[in-house]
């Protein structure tokens, strides 16, 4: 019957859902994680919360990267990048992402402008995912003067995602308040064209691009403290279709930013919390993994956070 269908789905998934020790790396704060699966690894990107008890903002002075083969036993590698070897940056390793493009591996990253007033984002690069990167451009990519049409505030370009088509164009993704997009040029380092804007209800930041299917998804970090929302399209630049709450506020911090991907065919949610005992919080956070489960239409099942 329908009703025994739905109890046996119901314990397959329980059954499903691994034991990814969660926080997956306990003996340092983990924030704004963005995965890359290259050459059956994964590559996990992370910002380093380094904040003290006593000091109640981000200290975030380097990103950090590990690659594990089975999403539950993670290898940290050296440190890969800093927003020091950004000439033109100040300070402040926020969120971030890598893609591969023709053997390149290309880091957009959110930092501190020195000469422009607010937050920036910068592009690296590397021949390994695990670095060492350098700066691909020399300047930032985006800076703050450049999208002050749309919203006075300073930190409004930062978390870039970065999405490549099945036609080979790449995009960036990235904003605070307002979601903004623009295309790559093929050298991954230049706009090819104006910077758009998407309307979501109760953007704050964070947005993540993945595809699956025909279906193409923006995910979102959801008022404050933040939810996770997550909006479908069939094309990259929309329209996109509000479709709700993905995951709940994550424990112990006002911020929540994901990583969706899939690894061995399996989709997963990697987002962080503040769940480490007895210092964790807003800004000492930690990354989590939990399993992700479409419904037959193309739609997410609420994520299901697992403390272990
Ligand atoms: O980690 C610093 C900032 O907090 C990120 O850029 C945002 O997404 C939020 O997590």
């Amino acid at each position: 019957s329908v009703f025994l269908f739905f109890i046996g789905t119901l314990l397959t998934e329980a059954q499903d859902q691994e034991n990814f020790n969660n926080p997956i790396i306990k003996d340092k704060f983990t924030a704004d994680p963005a995965a890359l699966v290259h050459n059956n690894t994964v590559y996990l990107y992370a910002g380093h919360d380094e904040a003290p008890k006593d000091f109640h903002f981000y200290k975030m002075d380097e990103w950090l990267v590990y690659s594990s083969t089975d999403m539950v036993n993670w290898k940290e590698h050296p440190v890969p990048l800093k927003p020091s070897d950004f000439k033109w940056a100040k300070g402040d390793a926020w969120a971030a992402q890598v893609i591969e493009r023709d053997g390149k591996f290309y880091w957009y990253v959110t930092v501190t402008h020195k000469n422009i007033h607010g937050k920036a984002i910068g592009v690296a690069v590397s021949d390994s995912p695990t670095g060492p990167f350098k700066d691909a451009l020399g300047k930032a990519l985006v800076t703050n003067d450049m999208t002050t049409e749309h919203t006075d505030i300073s930190w409004d370009d930062i978390d870039p995602s970065v999405f490549i088509d099945d036609d080979g164009q790449a995009y960036l993704y990235w904003g605070n308040t307002a979601c903004y997009y623009a295309k790559l040029k093929e050298n991954m380092i230049e706009f090819d064209g104006p910077i758009h804007t998407v309307d979501l209800p109760k953007f704050t930041e964070a947005p993540w691009i993945h595809k699956k299917g025909d279906w193409y998804y923006l995910s979102y970090a959801y008022g404050f403290p933040e939810k996770t929302a997550y909006a479908m399209s069939k094309s990259i630049t929309g329209p996109w279709e509000f479709k709700g709450i993905l995951n709940e506020v994550a424990g112990n911090t006002n911020t929540n930013h994901q990583a969706i991907i899939e690894y061995k065919g399996i989709p997963y949610f990697i987002y962080h919390n503040g769940s480490i005992e007895p210092n964790g919080g807003s800004f000492r956070r930690s990354v989590c993994i939990d399993r992700l489960y479409y419904n037959e239409d193309g739609t997410i099942k609420r994520i299901q956070m697992t403390s272990e």
